[in-house]
């Protein structure tokens, strides 16, 4: 599997990791796109979200609950955080194993800002 994320998952890829459960790891991005980036991703290999079916999505609840975790231990829960999943070419994936950024730590701009 020539999957980045999967190798991350696997330990081949080193990654600073935040938390981990059965089925979703947490990591710091390595090109933090502001004070708290984080990546929240299942361990099985969904490329995109079109890709998730049937059980995957309470994968992705997991993912989310994950997400809620990291955001309180990170210390962003109270001050606020965006989750955010780019979907293919003009969403601006450029890994394709599914995730969600976790920004926070400064007021984001962009969105209702
Ligand atoms: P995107 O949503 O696919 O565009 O985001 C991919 C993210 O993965 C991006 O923010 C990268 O900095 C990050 N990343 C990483 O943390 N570790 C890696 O080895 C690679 C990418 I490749």
């Amino acid at each position: 599997m020539d999957c980045i994320f999967c190798k991350i998952v696997n330990g081949s890829i080193p990654s600073r990791k935040i938390l981990e459960t059965d089925n979703v790891l947490v990591f710091h991005d390595i090109q933090p796109a502001a004070p708290v980036h984080a990546l929240i991703i299942p361990k099985k290999h969904i490329p995109t979200m079109n890709d998730a079916t049937g059980d995957d999505f309470a994968l992705l609840g997991e993912v989310l609950s994950a997400a809620q975790t990291a955001a309180k231990e990170l210390g962003v829960a109270e001050s606020g955080y965006r989750l955010i999943n780019n979907c293919n070419s003009d969403g601006g994936q450029v890994v394709y194993h599914i995730h969600f950024h976790l920004l926070g730590g400064e007021k984001l701009g962009g969105l209702n800002a």
